[in-house]
This record gives structure tokens, C-alpha cells and sequence, in this order.
């Protein structure tokens, strides 16, 4: 953990201008289609190594994602004490400065944390373009996830029937958990340009929902860790194009198919501030949380104690960023 002790130099970052997003990601991040034939056994394919793919090709226009980029460029540039009193303190919802959570981890960022209910997010106080911009981008790109979990389901092999077992638990349940999250990272530069700064933006972690789905602008800062070769990984920023993480309760209804990636920002370094904004499909609180009959074979076990969306998202609100949130609940 880094210590970050550098006065802060979030307030008025300039809204950063991108080239074009670099066309060929290196190998180990499978970049897929999602309208190409055969697009449900790479998404399967993906979330079985990695737990996380870039998916290109998803539907949503561009221009959504630039409207709320710069709705929110416009909030962080605000004085801290307005986007306070705009969203109320991150606790766990709302505007929140360095403090990730609430048990003491730090990160080099600012952000706005939001639940989404199925027609809008509720952000009555902040401003009313950024208020509109997420509200667009959030329904677009919910649907961006409902598309991804039937690709997942059927890449699983369930029958077709039945294929929207995961998205029917998000996407248009009454009560689900959904969550948006913009963040901004700003440059800093606590050593000399060319050496790796090192400064954490957001600590490793997994996600505990079912999955998450991203979006950054061009300053790179992403890392994915590749279990079997435990090496962290950079992941070239592609503004055009979405991450998509498995989360934990999704490891859970795969009994252990797909495995939730653990994933962390490092602060960015120059002049360019990153802002990603990630879509976090959460199910109902009541939701049961145990390996779908559709995926498990004949005689299998499974390799978790089950529980519901609410008790896990509780415990998980206890940890510290970093923990094996879903340790406690393995057997065997
Ligand atoms: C990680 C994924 C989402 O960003 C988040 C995070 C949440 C928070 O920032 O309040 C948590 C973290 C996340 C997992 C462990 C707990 C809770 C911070 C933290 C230390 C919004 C979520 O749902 O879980």
C-alpha cells in the first residue's frame, strides 16, 4: 500500500483529448466482437483464463460515452466543497476523495459513486446535463451487460430457452443492485517523467457483483493479474470499446467456471487525467447466490456455501479492499 501524502491536485483537470485508441491490444487481452458468429465461446472462452475480455462492436454510439466524459470532467473541476454538497459524501453512495470504502483504504482519485434504479439514477442534486448524460450512458450500456450474460450463458452451454438466466437476475428485475461508478484519476507526478510512479489509483481488488462493465478514456492506468502466471498485466485504454470484469457472485453461479478477476489502477503519470466510468450489474438483495442447475453436470458439488446478494454485498462492505471476499464461503 502507498501512502499518499502529496498535496492534492484534483481540482480543475482539463478535459483530455484523445487520439485514436491504439487498434491492436497486446495478445493477452481477448478483444471480442459481440455481434460475430461465435462470439458466446469467446466471451466463455475469456471468463474461463482471465475473467475479463474487451468487447468491441457492442452497439452503443460514442457519442454517449463523450457526453457524460464531459459532464463529469465539469463536476470533478468544481471546488470540493460544491461536489460535496451536490452528491453528499460517499458512504458508501455519492462524491468521495482518496477514501476507498469505509475501512481505510486510499486511492489516488476522486469519483461519484451512484445506484441506478431501472429508469433513472437517482443524482437529483447534481447537475443537469451530467444527470442526463448518465442516465443515457447507464441504459445503454446495461444493455451492453444483458447481451454479455446471454453470450456467457450460452457460451456455458445452457439451452437456449434459458439463456437469459443471468440477465433476467440484473437487467429489468424490480430491486436489482445496480451501480454506476465514475472515476477520476489525476495525473500525478511524484517522481521523474519516465519512472513508474507507482502510485496506486485504486487498490487490487475484485468486484462482488455479477459483472462489471467499463469504459476509459485514453490515459492508460488498468491492470488485470493473470492467476496462473500471478503477473499484472497493463490494459491499453480503448475509449471505444468495453471491459467487462466477472465478479464474484458470478464465479459463484458458474461453480467456479468463470473465476472474478482481480484488477487495480495505477495513478497516472504526465499531464493526462484518466475517467473511467464502470456499470456494476448487481442482482435483487433477495437474489440466492449458488451454482445455476443449467451449468452444473450430473453429480457435481458445489464448491460454495450458498447465500444471497444482500448478505454477501454486507460482509463484502466489512473487508478491506484487497481481501478474498469469497474465501469464507469455499468448501472442500
Ligand atoms: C469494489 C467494486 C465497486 O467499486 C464497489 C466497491 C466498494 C466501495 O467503493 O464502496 C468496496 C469494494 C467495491 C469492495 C470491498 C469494500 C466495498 C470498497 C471496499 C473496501 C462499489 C463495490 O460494490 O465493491
Amino acid at each position: 500500500m502507498v501512502a499518499i501524502t502529496a498535496p492534492s491536485s484534483i481540482e480543475h483537470i482539463p478535459l483530455v483529448r484523445c487520439p485514436k485508441a491504439n487498434a491492436s491490444p497486446p495478445a493477452v487481452i481477448p478483444s471480442i466482437d459481440l455481434s460475430a458468429p461465435g462470439a458466446a465461446a469467446a466471451v466463455a472462452d475469456a471468463c474461463r483464463s482471465l475473467g475479463f475480455f474487451k468487447a468491441t462492436n457492442h452497439g452503443v454510439p460514442g457519442g454517449l460515452a463523450d457526453a457524460l466524459e464531459a459532464g463529469a470532467m465539469a463536476f470533478f473541476a468544481l471546488p470540493q466543497q460544491e461536489k460535496l454538497d451536490m452528491s453528499g459524501p460517499a458512504r458508501p453512495l455519492g462524491y468521495g476523495s482518496k477514501s476507498i470504502g469505509s475501512n481505510g483504504d486510499v486511492g489516488w482519485l476522486e469519483y461519484l459513486l451512484l445506484s441506478v434504479s431501472s429508469s433513472s439514477v437517482p443524482s437529483s442534486a447534481l447537475p443537469p446535463s451530467l444527470r442526463m448524460a448518465l442516465e443515457e450512458y447507464t441504459r445503454a450500456v446495461r444493455e451492453v451487460g444483458g447481451r454479455v450474460m446471454e453470450l456467457m450463458a450460452e457460451g456455458l452451454g445452457v439451452a437456449e430457452e434459458e439463456r437469459a438466466v443471468l440477465r433476467r437476475m440484473v437487467v429489468g428485475r424490480e430491486g436489482s443492485d445496480e451501480m454506476v461508478r465514475v472515476n477520476h484519476y489525476p495525473p500525478c507526478c511524484l517522481l521523474p517523467p519516465g519512472r513508474d510512479c507507482g502510485v496506486t489509483g485504486f487498490g487490487e481488488h475484485t468486484d462482488p457483483q455479477i459483472i462489471s462493465v467499463l469504459r476509459s478514456n485514453c490515459t492508460a492506468g488498468l491492470q488485470i493479474l493473470l492467476r496462473d502466471s500471478a503477473r499484472w498485466v497493463p490494459v491499453p485504454p480503448d475509449p471505444d470499446s468495453f471491459f467487462v470484469n466477472v465478479g464474484d457472485s458470478l464465479q459463484v453461479l458458474t461453480n467456479g467456471r468463470f473465476r472474478s478477476v482481480k484488477h487495480r489502477v495505477l495513478a497516472p503519470e504526465g499531464t493526462e487525467s484518466r475517467l473511467s466510468v464502470i456499470y456494476f450489474g448487481g442482482p435483487a438483495p433477495s437474489q440466492r447466490i449458488a451454482p445455476l442447475p443449467q451449468v452444473m453436470r450430473e453429480g457435481e458439488q458445489s464448491l460454495y456455501r450458498e447465500f444471497t446478494w444482500g448478505e454477501y454485498k454486507k460482509a463484502a462492505y466489512k473487508t478491506r479492499l484487497g481481501d478474498n471476499r469469497l474465501g469464507p464461503y469455499e468448501l472442500l
